[in-house]
């Protein structure tokens, strides 16, 4: 009966695209183990919510006790680059998966048909209730759990098909599922993924070191970048898929779930845009509400946007640097001080030494100092804000 109700309920997760796979609600206990040992090393860096929840998160049943299954949705997003918009200063790589509109897809697309698969769960008599990204489901181990792909040395889930450009989600339902044989890791002797990254995140356990990882700076992180961090950060405007683009399984990946549309603002942005010197940040309102840089906010982003142009080393961007130095938030004038200093701008960076903010007068100071310690100089811990 149970396998039944499984295959109905897979079947119309199919039909709205999804590639669904089940797994049984209890993860083996060296998932736990594997996350506590993350935790204790500092790996999650500042995401505080990471901390939150974490017996939930190692072991949903211990708040769900009714959940008996998860039920794994995958989204494919290997769809192929838009392109760019006409004229702006589209500098710098975005992450693919940040191509597409949150809110389009999650609440408008997203949301809607995960809301049709619970409703065919009721009507198999089964209680569900869905995660996408933020929440306390280790939606990864549920994945690998439910033989959807292998946790490769990137630490992504990888399949042989789609490789590993999937959005996931997850479902858990109180129906009883047979267990699946864990997936054979085909990662086998390639290790392509660990050297590349520029940053040396990568563990080669298919864990990261998130204090290293351009995406977990780029996207989480909510005060000043370390300089000494941004020459690794290449061009990296949001996210990093460095990890993905080396990785031979996703070769192939060309698939994309019908719901993803995505923009040329998004996949090459206009970097004057981030600053609020450009149109009184009316146009970040305009251009991005609903997107991840939204979610992210204009001060990390105008923060991004200046390292990519200083690691130019071109001076010719050194104007648009000088709109992050004339920026309303000080994180943004403190990073343009030494962004300034790179691109050989020692006249505008000298006067952010009479900014009325103590951090931007600090970093300028820092910035200023040498041309040696402009690449080596941390910020105070005071000026790292927690979240
Ligand atoms: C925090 C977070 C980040 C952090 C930390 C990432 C990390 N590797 O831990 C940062 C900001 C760096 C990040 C970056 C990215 N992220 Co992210 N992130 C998350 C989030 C919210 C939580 C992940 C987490 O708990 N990490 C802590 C580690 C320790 O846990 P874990 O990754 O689950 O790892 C466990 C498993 O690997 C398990 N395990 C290992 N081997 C095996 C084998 C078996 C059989 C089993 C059962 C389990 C198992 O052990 C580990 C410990 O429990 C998830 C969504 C979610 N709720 O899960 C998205 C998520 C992992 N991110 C995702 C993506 C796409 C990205 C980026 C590609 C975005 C980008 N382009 O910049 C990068 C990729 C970086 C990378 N190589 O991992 C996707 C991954 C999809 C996939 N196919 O794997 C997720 C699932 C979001 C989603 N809804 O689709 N992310
Ligand atoms: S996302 Fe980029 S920085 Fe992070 S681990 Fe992968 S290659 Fe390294
Ligand atoms: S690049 Fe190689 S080692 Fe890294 S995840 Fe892909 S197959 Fe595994």
């Amino acid at each position: 009966m149970s396998d039944e109700r499984m295959d109905a309920i897979r079947a119309a997760a199919e039909e709205l695209g999804f590639v669904a796979s089940w797994a049984e609600g209890e993860l083996p206990p060296f998932v736990g183990e594997r996350y506590h040992e993350w935790l204790a090393a500092k790996r999650h860096a500042m995401m505080g919510e990471l901390l939150r929840g974490v017996d939930v998160r190692l072991d949903p049943l211990k708040r769900f006790g009714w959940v008996r299954s998860a039920l794994v949705l995958a989204a494919p997003h290997a769809f192929p680059d838009p392109g760019a918009d006409e004229g702006g200063l589209r500098l710098g790589r975005v992450g693919r998966m940040f191509w597409v509109r949150e809110q389009g897809y999650l609440e408008r697309l997203l949301r809607p048909k995960i809301e049709e698969i619970k409703t065919a769960c009721r009507a198999q008599g089964v209680r569900a209730r869905d995660w996408v990204d933020q929440g306390p489901l280790p939606i990864r181990s549920y994945a690998a759990h439910s033989g959807f792909g292998w946790i490769g040395r990137n630490g992504m889930v990888i399949t042989p098909k789609l490789g590993t450009y999937t959005t996931l989600a997850v479902l858990v339902t109180d129906l009883e599922v047979p267990a699946v044989a864990p997936p054979k890791n085909h990662c086998g002797s390639c290790t392509r993924c660990v050297p590349a990254c520029p940053t040396g995140a990568l563990l080669g356990d298919g864990t990261l070191d998130a204090k290293r990882c351009i995406s977990y700076w780029t996207t989480q992180h909510p005060g000043m970048i370390s300089p000494s961090m941004w020459p690794a950060m290449q061009d990296w405007v949001f996210g990093c898929d460095i990890c993905q683009e080396v990785c031979p399984w996703n070769g192939k990946a060309d698939e994309f779930w019908s719901g993803y549309m995505p923009e040329p603002a998004l996949a090459h942005p206009d970097l004057r845009t981030f600053f609020s010197a450009y149109s009184d940040g009316h146009e970040f309102d305009r251009l991005y509400g609903g997107s991840a840089f939204e979610r992210a906010g204009r001060t990390r982003m105008a923060r991004n946007a200046i390292i990519v142009l200083s690691n130019t080393g071109d001076k010719a961007f050194a104007p648009y640097c000088r709109l992050g130095a004339s920026d309303v938030d000080p994180i943004v004038r403190a990073t343009a001080a030494h962004g300034l200093v790179r691109l050989r701008d020692r006249k505008t960076a000298a006067t952010l030494l009479a900014d009325p903010d103590e951090i931007v007068r600090h970093e300028a100071r820092a910035a200023l100092m040498d041309a040696s310690s402009e690449l080596t100089v941390q910020p105070p811990p005071d000026l790292v804000t927690a979240r």
